[in-house]
């Protein structure tokens, strides 16, 4: 096992992996901006080393600090944590070359889900069942995409091979409006990703948004550890998520986590991942694969007992996984809120001092959070400043206990999402359950008409 990690992250999440990492005995290095220098997850670190000026660029993505900071502290291996240089193949390559240990997946990996076209690709090699659309990109003959839209039936929606998170797409519902739509996708796709390729997909009206989680280690074995509904969003920002799904058939989950764990196998996926999937009229359609442990990880430790960051660093040291798939069970119900400053209703971020802060607490109640009475929220950031975990065994009790940590939940000096979350928790139609991803802006957008 190692004997230091260097996390290459800030804010609630380089304090998870710290814990991971105390867990097992391993020291810690934190690299930190100039303006996250007195943050106390920072020298709650066994080390610190400063790489930059506030700006993400020059210090969070900031490739050779990074490596320099490895290098003095004689770290083994680098924790890119989610966000920033996460899903960097070319960062992942360079760790490697400098002799440190990537705590994710093989570049080969993250550079294959990066295009997602070829991710596309390799799912159906693998037997993931996907959005019908376009074989692959899409061609310059006009006439063929023209067909290719024909055959797949309108609307149809045309995508960035280098886009993902909802960049780079555009819905097109007539043919009159299909070519225009495809050149200006190219455009924009080229300028923003250095990639001109598009694909197009059949546009589906009104998903859910599920996806699988996985753990593959460095010898083919993998498995899948349920599912998380992520389909309450404004923006493509994930608002709220929750483990399992609320209305889904649960021999349809089994379907595609087998389908999820094979296709790792087939790819020698290794680490933690997600599959993205759009769950319509009882149907998955693979959109994408996340080669990073993401934000909503928590509800799934919570219903699985499972330590995902643990066993992030435990597959990059070698280990095998000791799990088999048998033995994984899903217990309970887990919702997470993220806890955001900003404005409840415009959303606008809301840096600055927290005066009073207040952590729930309780049977079933996690708080990953880097915030503290004093703390100073930098606005150079996301503007996410922490997680509220509820657990119960059944739906209702993880809602009940939600409703009660939301109520004892105090931070003064900035605005936060948590009203938004409160009003969410007696909402009807999230109380029944299996809400689509228009639900969030329908709702936001009736109750500001109903505002006048
Ligand atoms: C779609 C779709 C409907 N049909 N693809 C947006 C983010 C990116 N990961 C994929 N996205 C979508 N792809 C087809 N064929 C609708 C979305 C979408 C969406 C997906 C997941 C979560 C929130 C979303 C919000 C708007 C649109």
């Amino acid at each position: 096992m190692f004997g230091k990690i260097l996390i290459a992250n800030r804010g609630e999440i380089a304090l998870r992996i710290q814990r991971a990492c105390r867990e097992v005995g391993i020291r810690t290095v934190v690299v930190h901006s100039e303006v996250d220098a007195d943050a106390k997850y920072v020298k709650l670190a066994d080390e610190s080393v400063c790489i930059g000026p506030a700006a993400s660029k020059d210090s969070y993505l900031n490739v050779p600090a990074i490596i320099s900071a490895a290098e003095v502290t004689d770290a083994e291996a680098i924790h890119p944590g989610y966000g920033f240089l996460s899903e960097n193949a070319d960062f992942a390559e360079r760790v490697e070359r400098s002799g440190f240990v990537f705590i994710g997946p093989r570049p080969e990996s993250i550079r294959l889900m990066g295009d997602k076209v070829s991710a596309k690709r390799a799912m159906v090699e693998a037997g993931v069942p996907t959005v019908p659309g376009s074989e692959g990109s899409l061609p310059e003959d006009p006439r063929e995409i023209v067909r290719t839209a024909r055959a797949v039936g309108y609307p149809v929606i045309i995508k960035a091979a280098g886009g993902g998170g909802g960049r780079g797409m555009r819905v097109v519902h007539t043919e009159a409006a299909l070519l225009s739509a495809v050149a200006m996708t190219r455009q924009e796709a080229q300028a923003a990703f250095g990639n001109p390729n598009v694909y197009m997909e059949k546009f589906l009206e009104n998903p859910r948004h599920i996806e699988i989680q996985i753990l593959a280690d460095q010898h083919r074995n993998a498995v899948w550890l349920g599912e998380r509904d992520c389909s309450m969003q404004r923006r493509h920002q994930k608002i709220l998520e929750e483990a399992p799904a609320p209305g889904i058939p649960r021999k349809a989950i089994e379907r595609i986590g087998d389908r999820c764990a094979d296709a790792c196998r087939k790819i020698d996926y290794r680490g933690a991942g997600t599959f993205e999937f759009l769950y319509e009229n009882g149907e998955f359609f693979f959109i994408e694969m996340n080669t990073r442990v993401q934000v909503e990880h928590p509800v799934t430790e919570m219903v699985t007992g499972i330590d995902i960051v643990q066993y992030q660093i435990r597959i990059a040291a070698g280990e095998r996984l000791p799990l088999r798939q048998r033995d994984i069970a899903l217990r309970g119900h887990a919702i997470e809120c993220r806890i955001n400053a900003e404005d409840p209703y415009n959303f606008t971020p809301s840096p600055g001092r927290i005066t009073a802060w207040h952590s729930p607490g309780g049977p079933g109640v996690r708080v990953d959070s880097h915030a503290y009475a004093g703390y100073f929220v930098p606005p150079y950031y996301d503007s996410m400043i922490g997680k509220l975990i509820c657990f119960g065994e059944t739906r209702d009790q993880a809602i009940a206990r939600m409703r009660i940590a939301l109520s004892e939940a105090v931070v003064e000096g900035i605005s936060t999402n948590i009203p938004l979350h409160r009003e969410l928790m007696m909402d009807e139609k999230f109380v029944q359950g299996g809400t689509s991803i228009h639900y969030l802006e329908k709702r936001l957008a009736e109750k500001k008409a109903n505002q006048g």
